[in-house]
């Protein structure tokens, strides 16, 4: 294939607007630009407000994610306000997040990611007893039988004569498939069985806080109150009922996800050594997986992995953060060269690419709505692959079995999880560790309540006169696709100043003044060897891409119909 410019938009199934520009020659991939093109805004929205109230519009910014901006808010104003919250409500947060990851990463497995590998249309010439012995082979998963796999078959084979439904626009038959049919149809079935089972475990979030997406949280604590007789608060009854649910989510990740990925992977084991990105990872901790001083343990302290030394975990330092946006629609008065820390940040939108329609946007230099972030200066990859290499290097025993067991299957040393397949593999490992974790603070939780302690809020420092007239904060929180923090500046009892650093804005970044490649970029064109078979029919770069999880709501934080120029007006 000669060199040519190829445009994916969108690339993403839901999540937000994300277009990658490319140039691919011999069927490599050269040079690539990740685009985000939706501005959102809701920094600026928080300006003026009640710092209390501002968990319940930052979670807005996406609900694929969902809770997840609003525990990093609540932290972020509960550090500036030097507000301790009670041990029963740190334990509810975590099994609020802790769920709401579990359901994202199948979620994102099964029904974002699977059909990149999955070739729905081989499934259909599967023999559902063949497929049934092969399920019975990988897992314990009690539905395998035949007759179920003929089922399935049916269902999908209705869907295809009707033009396929949600399985219409695949590359199906690419030659870059490569598993065989009873593979395919075995993750196809789990696919939709993973549609019924997060729509079951993630109703913990509707006792606990309420409603899912978007469940309600509370500066200081948790709104929900315990009361073992009481009807309607969190009482035996509901406790059980989580209980049933915090099993199901389990027995899911271990006898399916985890078992499907492993399985999958072995077809693919090139997959890891394609889409190495920077070789700069960070996990900060403080969450749902690593709650360093939170009651129930920490599991790590935040560091990053730098250059590629995969061995030695340096501290995290937070005045080492800064966003840029020289390759950004934003303007700033100290010049686009500038770095700014979040306490200093500022979010001015400034519309500057072609007006549509228009061919590509990356020949000039801004290019994107995804401000950059970087660590001393460097881009650096976050997520599930960056929390298990950052918990390897800490010497964390439970991480570091689970990882040479699955290194082990797939013949790989630990630098595979820098890539393609190593993302999605460490989603699957990850989810195994915090199923269990889930037991774990539940159990904690349970303890609690018998000895007595059911506080679940802590008043103290509700009321803005027990502020400083000024303070900053920030908050952290280990979200499903990586590092976020949240950072206020509160002025007289109101927000002065807000900014979101979003997983999927480290990640999805474009470059910076130095020139250096945003993660999504370099692990398409970071070595030249990015294979490409088909321009028109783009699946490995799908592979990759998605391998990260995009999520454009959550990394951009005004769409304009009709398009023509963006005018974009904040009051
Ligand atoms: Ni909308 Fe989100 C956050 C990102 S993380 S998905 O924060 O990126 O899971
Ligand atoms: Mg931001």
């Amino acid at each position: 294939m000669a060199s040519e410019r190829i445009v994916i938009d969108p690339i993403t199934r839901i999540e937000g607007h994300l277009r990658i520009e490319l140039e691919a020659d011999n069927g490599r991939i050269g040079d690539a630009w990740a685009c985000a093109t939706q501005f959102r805004g809701i920094e600026r929205v928080l300006q003026g407000r009640d710092p209390r109230d501002a968990w319940a519009f930052a979670q807005r910014i996406c609900g694929v994610c969902t809770g997840v901006h609003a525990i990093a808010s609540i932290r972020a104003v509960e550090d500036a306000t030097k507000c301790k919250i009670p041990p029963c409500a740190e334990l509810i947060r975590d099994l609020v997040s802790g769920m709401a990851t579990l359901q994202d990463h199948v979620m994102h497995f099964y029904h974002l990611h699977a059909l990149d590998w999955v070739d729905v249309m081989s499934a259909l010439k599967a023999d559902p007893a063949a497929t049934s012995r092969l399920a019975a082979s990988v897992s314990p998963w009690p539905n395998n039988s035949a007759t179920w796999y003929a089922e399935v078959q049916k269902r999908v084979a209705a869907s295809a004569e009707g033009g396929l439904g949600i399985f219409s626009g695949g590359y199906w038959g690419h030659p870059a498939y490569r598993l065989p049919p009873e593979a395919n149809l075995m993750a196809l079935a789990h696919y939709l069985e993973a549609l019924s089972w997060q729509r079951d475990i993630i109703r913990l979030h509707t006792i606990f806080a309420g409603k899912n997406p978007h469940p309600n949280y509370l500066v200081g604590g948790m709104g929900c109150s315990i009361n073992l007789n009481n009807q309607i608060t969190v009482n035996q009854v509901r406790l059980d009922e989580m209980a049933g649910m915090i099993d199901q989510a389990k027995r899911f990740v271990l006898e399916v996800y985890y078992p499907d990925v492993l399985a999958i992977a072995s077809f693919y084991p090139d997959y890891a050594a394609i889409g190495a990105s920077s070789p700069n990872l960070m996990a900060t901790g403080e969450s749902a997986w690593s709650c360093s001083g939170a009651p129930a343990g920490g599991v790590f302290p935040a560091a990053l992995l730098m250059d590629g030394n995969y061995g030695t975990a340096h501290p995290f330092e937070s005045k080492r953060v800064a966003e840029f946006v020289s390759s950004a629609w934003y303007s700033q008065p100290e010049g686009d060269r500038q770095g700014l820390h979040p306490w200093q940040g500022r979010t001015e939108p400034r519309y500057t690419g072609p007006k549509p329609p228009f061919k590509q946007l990356s020949d000039h230099p801004k290019y994107t709505w995804c401000k950059a972030p970087r660590y001393d200066g460097r881009a650096v990859q976050v997520g599930p692959n960056a929390r298990i290499m950052v918990a390897v290097a800490q010497g964390h025993a439970e991480t570091v079995q689970l990882a040479k067991e699955g290194l082990g299957k797939l013949h790989a040393g630990i630098e595979a999880l820098n890539s393609t397949l190593g993302r999605t593999y460490c989603r699957a490992l990850e989810s195994v560790i915090l199923a269990r974790r889930m037991d774990q603070w539940f159990a904690q939780l349970n303890e609690r309540i018998k000895s007595g302690d059911t506080a679940t809020f802590n008043k103290e420092r509700w009321e803005p006169s027990s502020w400083p007239k000024q303070a900053q904060g920030m908050g952290f929180m280990e979200a499903a696709r990586g590092t976020l923090s949240h950072w206020i500046e509160i002025e007289n009892g109101r927000i002065a100043r807000y900014q979101a650093v979003v997983p999927s804005t480290w990640n999805s970044s474009g470059r910076d003044p130095g020139g250096q490649r945003g993660p999504y970029e370099e692990a398409l064109a970071g070595g030249g060897k990015h294979p490409l078979l088909d321009a028109k029919r783009p699946l490995e770069v799908l592979r990759t891409i998605h391998s990260f999880d995009p999520c454009i709501s959550c990394a951009v934080h005004v769409l304009v119909p009709g398009g023509g120029g963006v005018e974009v007006k904040v009051r």
